[in-house]
């Protein structure tokens, strides 16, 4: 009796391991594992590169992973600005991002490093660190915080605009109130110009321009012509004075939780995607200068001399912020411009 039941509990436990395995594969078959969803957020509109660009990267990793991700794009910071998607995608309750690096400076302070005013004199310059060991060693510095940058995309050369008067030196900023980025160095460098700076999400700068609560803001001509600036602004200084990165970040968690394989693809992917924002936001940033003027605006180009004028005002904002930033990295970037040339 007793060895009856020993032995129908062995067959019984035995059979349902068969069926169980059995089951399984009949179960992945019938109903495959849900696509992994990577939702990135954006601050700008749809017509942004940056946007377009993380369509392409959409499409890239949709077609060379069929079925396992499912890339969803969000334009406007409907899943919040670039300070609020950014720390989403490093707690992991949002999966990726394409940010300005200027608001994360406070989790990685050498990101300052584009911040410093004229560091960046040119789109190749740009390219330069982007693609050379700068660009990588920075890229390091956010794995520890449990990001991972995929790409650099880029916002390009910030310009100023204004509602009250043509800004041709630093005494025509005098008290005017200009909007930055939520950045330390951006701060120190319009108040050592003479205006009046103040942070703020980029989602907020249409209406706070429309309702006169701020004079100006700064930003690459694609971004001025595409959010319409022209409707509440008069006046675009093409005073350059920082070439800003976006950037396309992923939880690192997340990220490493990828298969090997995959992991490459979406690297791959995201490359060909910044390869296709840098083309098409130099383009956008050439053109529209035409449909700026078109639109209204009056278009000021500074003398090689007027552009100094600005360079000298804001020198105290090296002086301040090299010792942070870190000397050696200001240097190695320095030449790392002046090569590119
Ligand atoms: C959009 C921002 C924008 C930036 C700014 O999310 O905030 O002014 O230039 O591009 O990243």
């Amino acid at each position: 009796m007793k060895k009856s039941v020993v032995f129908l509990v062995v067959f019984l436990t035995a059979a349902s391991l068969v069926l169980y395995a059995g089951g399984g594969s009949e179960k992945a078959k019938a109903a495959p594992k849900p696509a992994t969803v990577l939702k990135i957020s954006n601050g700008i509109n749809e017509q942004h590169p940056t946007y377009l660009a993380c369509k392409e990267f959409e499409k890239i990793v949709e077609s060379k992973l069929p079925g396992k991700y499912d890339v969803q794009v969000y334009a406007n910071a409907q899943l919040g600005d670039d300070v609020r998607a950014t720390e989403a995608v490093r707690m992991g309750t949002l999966e990726m991002v394409a940010t300005s690096a200027s608001p994360l400076t406070g989790l990685v302070p050498e990101f300052n490093v584009f911040d410093l005013p004229f560091i960046i004199s040119s789109e190749k310059a740009a390219d330069a660190i982007y693609d050379g060991p700068i660009g990588a060693k920075l890229a390091a510095l956010l794995e520890p915080k449990g990001i991972k940058l995929l790409a650099y995309y880029e916002n390009g050369f910030r310009q100023l605009t204004n509602s009250v008067r043509e800004v041709k030196s630093p005494a025509d900023l005098k008290g005017m109130k200009i909007r930055t980025m939520q950045n330390p160095i951006h701060l120190a460098a319009w108040r050592a110009l003479g205006a009046n700076p103040t942070p703020m999400p980029f989602s907020e700068v249409f209406t706070a321009m429309q309702q006169k609560t701020i004079d100006g803001q700064e930003n690459p001509i694609p971004t001025i012509y595409l959010s319409k600036f022209y409707e509440v602004q008069k006046y675009v200084t093409l005073t350059g004075h920082v070439y800003g990165p976006h950037i396309l970040l992923i939880n690192k968690k997340m990220f490493d939780s990828f298969p090997a394989e995959d992991q490459k693809i979406i690297l791959e992917a995201a490359q060909a995607s910044a390869k296709f924002q840098r083309e098409t936001n130099r383009k956008m940033n050439r053109d529209f200068i035409a449909e700026l003027k078109k639109a209204g605006m009056v278009v000021t180009e500074l003398t090689p001399e007027q552009v100094k004028a600005f360079q000298e005002a804001v020198k105290p904002v090296y002086d301040e912020w090299v010792p942070k930033i870190g000397k050696e990295l200001v240097a190695e970037f320095q030449a790392a411009v002046a090569a590119a040339k």
